[in-house]
């Protein structure tokens, strides 16, 4: 399963019992040392970053187990709802390796509380949010392992996650709109655009003055430039946008409606038989904006093109009923809507839509399959070998079935198209295939996310975990392996081949998210990596210190009460994983200071006295010592 050239497997050899031992001195030196104490510190230099490396490279065994120590073969990109977060988890072992603080304020590295996380997410940016889809940049077709992208239902917004430091590294608020729901990259040439659906339809301008005029609401579809984050162009829809995906040329995107109605209630939105799938001609827009043929919305400057029924930058093609998922298959011929309200997937043969938009067939022309699949279907995933794997929401299962035998009896041919319908538990949503979303499609696994967990596992209170299911799809039947409880609420996720991701181990110093306080530091003519000073400047104080395991490069600072302290923290450790932190007790921050990071946060001085800050990532045996005062003159 592991090809053991893979570039990415750890640089020390398992088999070599030096390396080994190495290792085994190396953590135990790290962890344990309690001789040479904070000599210990200064005894691992530069170099030895490899040391704590796994000792064994093997990967999962064929039934999906993977043992202590072994790595896995996939990233999984989860988004993580309502937390506003994203997550790492491996494949096919389904353990949590970390998390990415997005939309909402983490603990324990200080994001939403340092400056530098406060300057990507806006001053009064709101602290919460409802991430759903994670989409990795391509190009090509294939991930590119640069970015990953994620959407905030909550408060409009679109985010960026760095995938060489796994952080998040820029976040924009779309405007006009309300609401952003699907995402998904450009895949081909390559992600020149991350897609966004605003999904709720607004009076525009949304002044209160015209909140009755419910047919005069709209909507826009969004084109954000994916190196900028700028929002390049939007356009103004018919009925409201849920879900969207790209095809293979880089020509199309296309997204769901399930409120053709124009509704404002339930029963309003569910009233016609069939809703719609809009296609958005990603030339004609950026020829439009080039020809000026658009307008501004007040309150920002970004083009507004209209795509409304009639438009030649778009296309309606109707869709049975309250579509939900929309899905590009590997090989670039099929999408596939989702229809919720309707047991029927309706399958959309891409290369018809130039066609579509020269006029020369109807928009249904391009629907080569309508077929029933079972009751509630959402999402559908593809193993690269003709199958699609469908979630049936209301039955509770997995619907895999075959695409070119789904055309066919739709045809007339009495071929039967379904190949499997598995059980899951229970009420699955989104699902993702390894490599699914891609042209590399591998075919290897499918998770499916539940959104109900019932009985699966021990009981916590009337609030349950979610259950995400790992299931074998390498042979010709489905088989379930894992169960894997998650907190609230991974709506999607997206699995990438580890080889495809390349992290960093350790910071580059002069890396763009703390570039603007090492720019503050040299115009107080501070060095960060060398010095530890303090800086005043009136009633604001900047602190500047150092830290190497198990000490700050500073033991105590004074200031008088009332002053506003900024901390910059720099981390001069050259060892992986020797994160430091940095709390101020009774003060309310802390945050996370990883090797060669530098970090800052500011608050108010405000209580006489000792204050005592101290170290909270665990990082040496000396790691309770890791502490100072800071001493607050009285006012
Ligand atoms: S949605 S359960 Cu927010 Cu992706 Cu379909
Ligand atoms: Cu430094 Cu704990
Ligand atoms: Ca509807």
């Amino acid at each position: 399963m592991i090809d053991p050239k893979d570039k990415n497997l750890p640089e020390i050899d398992a088999e070599d019992p030096k390396a080994t031992e190495h290792v085994k001195v190396s953590r135990r030196l790290f962890l344990g040392g309690s001789a040479a104490l904070a000599g210990v510190a200064s005894t691992f230099g530069a170099g030895m970053g490899s040391a704590l490396l796994p000792s064994t490279a093997q990967a999962a065994s064929a039934d999906g187990m993977v043992g202590p120590g072994e790595l896995d073969e996939y990233y999984g990109f989860w988004s993580g709802g309502h937390s506003g977060e994203v997550r790492i988890l491996g494949l096919p072992s389904m353990r949590e390796l970390m998390r990415i603080p997005v939309f909402n304020v983490d603990s324990a590295t200080g994001w939403g509380i340092t400056n530098e996380s406060k300057a990507i997410l806006g001053e009064n940016a709101p602290m919460n949010g409802d991430s759903h889809h994670p989409h990795m940049s391509m190009t090509d077709g294939h991930y590119d392992g640069k970015y990953v992208f994620i959407n905030d239902k909550a408060n409009t917004r679109v985010a960026r996650i760095r995938c060489d430091i796994m952080k998040t590294d820029k976040i924009t608020t779309i405007p006009n709109c309300q609401a952003i729901h699907g995402l998904r990259v450009q895949k081909v040439p390559h992600t020149k655009y991350v897609f966004a659906n605003a999904e709720f339809r607004i009076p525009h301008p949304n002044n209160g003055l015209n909140m009755d005029d419910v047919p005069g609401y709209y909507t826009l579809f969004n084109g954000v430039d994916a190196e900028s984050m700028d929002v390049a162009w939007q356009v103004i829809v018919d009925g409201n946008l849920d879900n969207t995906d790209a095809d293979y040329t880089g020509k199309y995107a296309f997204s769901t409606c399930y409120n053709s109605e124009g509704a404002i209630d339930l029963t309003g939105s569910m009233k016609a038989e069939r809703d719609h799938l809009v296609i958005f001609n990603i030339e004609r827009i950026e020829a439009a904006v080039k020809a000026g043929q658009f307008i501004t919305l007040p309150g920002s400057d970004v083009p507004v093109l209209d795509g409304r029924k009639g438009s030649e930058l778009t296309r309606y093609v109707p869709v049975p009923k309250n579509p939900h998922g929309i899905n590009t298959g590997p090989d670039g011929k099929y999408a596939v809507a989702n229809g919720k309200l309707s047991p029927t997937v309706t399958v959309f043969q891409l290369d018809k839509f130039d066609a579509l938009f020269a006029n020369e067939i109807k928009p249904r022309d391009t629907v080569v399959a309508e077929v029933e699949l079972g009751l509630g279907p959402l999402h559908t995933a593809f193993d690269g070998r003709g199958n699609a794997y469908t979630t049936l929401f209301i039955d509770s299962q997995v619907c895999k079935w075959d695409v070119e035998k789904a055309i066919r009896a739709y045809n007339g041919e009495n071929v039967d198209y379904i190949v499997q319908k598995l059980d899951v538990h229970y009420q699955p949503g989104h699902n993702h295939t390894t490599m699914g979303e891609t042209r590399d499609a591998d075919g290897k696994y499918l998770v499916s996310l539940q959104k109900f967990s019932k009985d699966r596992f021990l009981q916590c209170g009337p609030l349950h975990a979610e259950n995400d299911q790992l299931i074998d799809i390498s042979g010709d039947e489905m088989k379930l392996i894992h169960d894997g409880p998650t907190y609230a609420e991974p709506h999607d996720c997206m699995i990438v081949h580890r080889s495809k991701v390349k992290t960093r181990k350790l910071y580059d110093r002069e890396d763009p998210t703390f570039a603007g306080t090492i720019a503050m530091a040299k115009a107080d003519g501070v060095n960060v990596h060398t010095d530890n000073k303090v800086i005043r400047d009136g009633n604001k104080v900047r602190v500047y210190m150092t830290s190497i395991a198990p000490s700050y490069g500073m033991n105590e600072f004074t200031v008088k009460q009332g002053d506003e302290v900024t901390v910059v923290v720099t981390n001069l450790d050259q060892i992986e994983d020797v994160t430091h932190g940095f709390c101020m007790v009774n003060h309310g921050v802390q945050m996370e200071i990883s090797p060669q990071q530098t970090a800052s946060v500011t608050f108010m001085a405000d209580k006489p006295g000792v204050q005592w800050f101290y170290c909270n990532w665990f990082c040496h045996a000396l790691h309770m010592e890791m502490r100072g005062r800071m001493l607050v003159e009285p006012a």
